[in-house]
């Protein structure tokens, strides 16, 4: 049910100029929801009709209340401040669709039922999901109620963006801001409406990119920020050159360059987030302790081993020991002797054992990307802090998540496996919510339905994580078992558990055709959004990710704050292993699900229309592909056939009673009999809507728009009246 702030006279004349001017403009732009027209039950219709606005400069399209967006890769000038004021307080089918029309029809709902909301920006890596969970947050901080102290919230929000970015994305060859981390954010706000507070969850960070990126791929901006912008004192203070290729965690092995990006500008972004920072309310010594640890892992990569004459490793007495030492806040000795050796237990005596040259470089990188990761998530705690709501009044919640999209390279390991598998999880959600719950629920209601068949991925989703027979319980399993197990025989267990599965294939169980395709080393997944080739190399590896517990010695003897915070004194040892990446990401993942479920959907899909990230450039092949394995044809035909809108009876009549003298203000009888009264006197044709058991079933917005309009004009009168009744007393 909605509330609208504009008059309905201005609505109206809109909506009759819009009609006026749209049967000659749809053969150029298009039709603006593809529920409306029948001729667009086809996937060719379908993907024409995007083309065209797609060329028209309308990348919006809705299903419903579903918003179809296509990444235009050029600036549109659609994001003003004026298109904001236009979508305020406006029904979704009134302007051409829009992403503020969502956000802004998700806000009325959230207040006129107070109940909470997320909304799941999905779509591959590179269409666009980031930029649109920006433009609602934008919306929002310039569309809700403001008072001074709630400007404060707004500007933290909004400045949690920059901060996360700089440290959680980097340059892939997908996308040059791509996400790589998950990001969940619940914005707050209280029973009038203002933003009151916000919390961020996030999900695993990619954090091999530390001290390894593909060719033509960075590392996470910030270092780029604060090498290119961080000013004169800081880098000296640092002891950092303004070189980005000195560094070699950011040069490309063996290519010493580093890879250009046009569209970043390190420089300005860097100014932002130091702005960001102070606005956060990041205190100065926070700040110090964060780039000391950011310019400590650049000095780490550039730490470098000799073989002694026993072949282990050691140290040129190198600057950035020095550094290192200063930065971290620990003796150089002490570092020295962790980067080169362990602590192991021989007969209840702890003695140190050296490490090989590999063995050194392995532990460095090791450390490299425990210091990041924990970092990071230290940062997420501390905007947390900064966001958190200090009122502890009732509070209903707009939540937008913006995870890393589904990614195919030439070589994909485990990072990719981790992200291609919480895609596959967005996508069973969606399933859930929209296509079999929908269904599901005419059956339960006993509305005649003519079912819509989809594909399920389900069975992917198993394939991953499903308890002792899924590729991660395997791939744990061989976890536990240091020295013998290896990759290929986590790639041999595999072929032995899943042989035979339609979505799983590797070199030993391909035919002949598509054996010349995979690697002896590979597994191959067939995803709902296409195939994918995993190459099993460094998957126990990271899926352990190890940290000596020597080295985690070292690092508690820190005198940086942040450090001390990232690695407690408390933290427990404990002989038992700690969980596994893929297992505690797994986890987190069913904890997501769980808190999205119990909250209102409302879903962005992202489309990207090339591969070359160029603006104009419609693919049809790439567009057709998403469009389907988006499910986009199913959910249309379920919302083409279905409904729209359903009420229990009991609220609907309690809502809109006062329309009807037969129900206002004393209805006796039962809520359904009331609402057939109801309906009836509001003239609702047999097409427009269904009885259910529980619920009254509305096929079309328009006719619950309409009721809700004659609402408002009733509560106008309602309230004239009774004016004029007591103006003599
Ligand atoms: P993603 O979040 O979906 O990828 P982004 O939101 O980062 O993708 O979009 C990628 C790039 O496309 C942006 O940096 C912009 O240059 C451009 N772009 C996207 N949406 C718009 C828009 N509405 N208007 C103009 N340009 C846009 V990933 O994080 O890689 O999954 O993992
Ligand atoms: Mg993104």
């Amino acid at each position: 049910m909605y509330m609208y702030s504009k008059s309905l006279e201005e609505r109206c004349n809109r909506i009759l100029r819009d009609m006026e001017g749209s049967l000659t403009a749809r053969d150029r732009v298009g039709i603006q929801d593809f529920v409306l027209l029948d001729a667009y039950t086809s996937e060719s219709a379908f993907l024409d009709n995007l083309r065209k606005r797609f060329h028209e400069n309308l990348i919006y399209t809705y299903i419903g209340t579903l918003l179809v967006s296509v990444n235009p890769y050029k600036e549109l000038g659609i994001y003003t401040k004026k298109q904001m004021d236009i979508y305020m307080g406006v029904n979704l089918f009134e302007l051409p669709p829009h992403i503020y029309a969502l956000a802004d029809n998700v806000y009325r709902t959230m207040l006129t039922e107070t109940n909470n909301h997320f909304i799941l920006i999905s779509g591959e890596s590179g269409a666009g999901k980031t930029e649109a969970s920006k433009k609602i947050l934008q919306f929002y901080a310039v569309s809700c109620r403001s008072t001074k102290l709630l400007d404060n919230v707004r500007d933290r929000l909004l400045l949690s963006n920059p901060v996360l970015e700089a440290f959680g994305n980097a340059k892939t060859l997908k996308n040059d801001n791509s996400s790589r981390f998950g990001k969940y954010m619940d914005i707050q706000f209280d029973h009038a409406g203002g933003a009151v507070g916000g919390h961020i969850l996030s999900y695993l960070l990619e954090k091999s990119r530390v001290v390894h990126q593909n060719h033509g791929e960075r590392n996470f901006h910030i270092f780029y920020q604060l090498v290119e912008g961080g000013e004169e004192d800081l880098l000296r203070w640092l002891g950092l050159q303004r070189t980005c290729q000195h560094y070699s965690y950011l040069v490309q092995l063996g290519e010493g360059e580093c890879a250009k990006v046009s569209s970043i500008n390190d420089k300005s972004d860097w100014k932002t987030v130091r702005k960001a920072l102070n606005v956060i309310e990041f205190s100065e010594s926070n700040v110090e302790s964060l780039f000391a640890i950011i310019a400590s892992v650049l000095h780490l990569g550039n730490v470098t081993f000799l073989a002694d004459s026993r072949g282990y490793a050691t140290l040129n007495n190198s600057p950035e020991i020095h550094w290192l030492s200063k930065l971290l806040g620990i003796p150089a000795q002490v570092i020295q002797v962790g980067l080169t050796h362990r602590k192991i237990e021989a007969r209840s005596e702890e003695v140190l054992s050296p490490f090989t040259v590999d063995h050194a470089v392995y532990a460095r990188d090791a450390l490299a990307k425990a210091i990041y990761g924990r970092t990071f998530t230290w940062l997420v705690n501390m905007l947390n802090e900064s966001l958190a709501n200090k009122d502890s009044s009732r509070k209903t919640v707009i939540g937008l998540l913006d995870i890393y999209g589904f990614e195919v390279f030439n070589v994909n390991s485990f990072e990719q496996f981790c992200i291609n598998y919480c895609n596959e999880r967005l996508q069973q959600l969606f399933i859930q919510l929209t296509l079999k719950s929908e269904q599901d629920e005419y059956e339960i209601e006993g509305i005649e339905w003519e079912p819509v068949p989809y594909f399920n991925n389900k069975i992917i989703c198993d394939l991953v994580e499903e308890k002792f027979k899924g590729i991660i319980s395997v791939l744990d399993e061989e976890c536990l078992r240091p020295g013998e197990a290896t990759d290929m025989t986590f790639l041999e267990k595999l072929e032995e558990k899943m042989a035979g599965h339609p979505h799983f294939i590797t070199h030993k169980l391909a035919n002949q055709k598509t054996r010349k395709t995979l690697k002896r080393g590979d597994f191959r997944l067939v995803h709902y959004a296409g195939e994918v080739t995993y190459c099993v190399s460094g998957f126990l590896d990271k899926n352990n990710d190890l940290l000596y517990r020597s080295i985690k010695e070292v690092m508690r003897q820190s005198k940086n704050a942040i450090i001390q915070n990232c690695f407690p004194t408390t933290e427990p040892d404990s002989k038992k292993r700690p969980e596994t990446v893929a297992t505690q990401f797994k986890s987190s993942l069913v904890g997501l699900t769980e808190i999205l479920m119990s909250k209102e959907p409302w879903y962005v899909r992202c489309i990207k229309p090339n591969e070359s990230k160029q603006p104009g450039c419609f693919d049809d092949v790439l567009v057709r592909h998403q469009v389907k394995y988006l499910g986009l044809m199913e959910h249309l035909r379920v919302r083409r056939a279905g409904f729209a809108y359903r009420r229990r009876y009991e609220i609907f009549l309690q809502r809109y009673k006062p329309l009807c003298p037969d129900t206002w203000p004393n209805w006796k009888g039962t809520a359904i009999e009331g609402v057939e009264l109801l309906v009836r006197h509001l003239g609702y044709k047999p097409d427009e809507y269904k009885m259910g058991r529980t619920k009254i079933f509305i096929r079309h917005p328009r006719t619950l728009f309409a009721t809700e309009d004659a609402f408002e004009v009733c509560k106008h009168e309602l309230a004239t009246r009774i004016q004029a009744k007591y103006k003599g007393y």
